[in-house]
């Protein structure tokens, strides 16, 4: 049975640590609360080929051109195979990170070429867009030291210096100041609980 709202994608972007997956937590139950249907995914990954591509771009050292086709590639197959049908049946889709990460990354902070970017985006995904974008807007120094917090092994991206981190906030701000209508900036610095009131403020609009 299809969903009398139609199907949404919302996606979430900020540097690592910024504290996405623990509000994506919260707006996937409160989403679910309402009655509908929930695909919780993430990029790169959301699919079995897009996880192995995952698995490979974080830890395998490779040119930009190659970094920047591979993230296109496991986003076309995300797209074709999880979010498209998804959304055809009415869930709403929460996806940690999509194409803004590649203008923020790969163009901003490693200087790809952004018409090569924007290229890449119209022949992979025509002019499809999310409907919502959340930006989790931090300080990098303080997103290193909740980083220092969590346990475990480091990808190539999480060892970057505090300048590059510097150069990708930057790129998200001015993306989010280019489309207004899309982006939804928080200050990731406040309590959770204060941004999961800000959210479920702006979901109330959404639905
Ligand atoms: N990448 C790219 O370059 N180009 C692309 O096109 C795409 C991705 C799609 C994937 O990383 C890497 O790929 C990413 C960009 C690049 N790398 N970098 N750098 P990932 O998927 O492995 O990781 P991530 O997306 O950056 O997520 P993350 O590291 O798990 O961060 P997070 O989800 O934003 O944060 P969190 O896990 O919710 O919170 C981090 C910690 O802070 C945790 O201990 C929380 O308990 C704590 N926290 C959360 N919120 C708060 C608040 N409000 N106050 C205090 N503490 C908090």
């Amino acid at each position: 049975m299809t969903s009398p709202i139609p199907g949404r994608l919302i996606t979430f972007e900020g540097i690592d640590g910024a504290g996405k997956s623990t509000q994506i937590d919260r707006l996937e139950a409160r989403l679910r609360e309402a009655g509908l249907e929930v695909v919780r995914t993430r990029e790169p990954g959301g699919t079995p080929v897009s996880e192995i591509i995952r698995e490979v771009i974080l830890n395998e050292e490779m040119t930009l051109k190659t970094e920047t086709l591979l993230f296109f590639a496991a986003r076309a197959q995300h797209v074709d195979e999880v979010i498209r049908p998804a959304l055809a049946r009415g869930a709403w889709v929460l996806s940690d990170r999509f194409t803004d990460a590649t203008y923020a990354y790969q163009v901003g902070a490693k200087g790809f070429s952004g018409e090569a970017c924007e290229a890449l985006e119209a022949w992979t995904l025509g002019d499809f867009k999310p409907f919502k974008t959340v930006l989790f807007d931090l300080a990098p120094e303080v997103a290193a030291k909740r980083r220092q917090v969590r346990a475990g092994d480091t990808d190539r991206f999480e060892r970057e210096e505090t300048a590059f981190f510097e150069r990708v906030r930057n790129a998200y701000l001015d993306r989010a100041r280019r489309d207004p209508s899309r982006f939804v900036i928080v200050n990731a610095e406040e309590t959770p609980e204060a941004i999961a009131s800000v959210l479920a403020q702006e979901v109330n609009q959404w639905l």
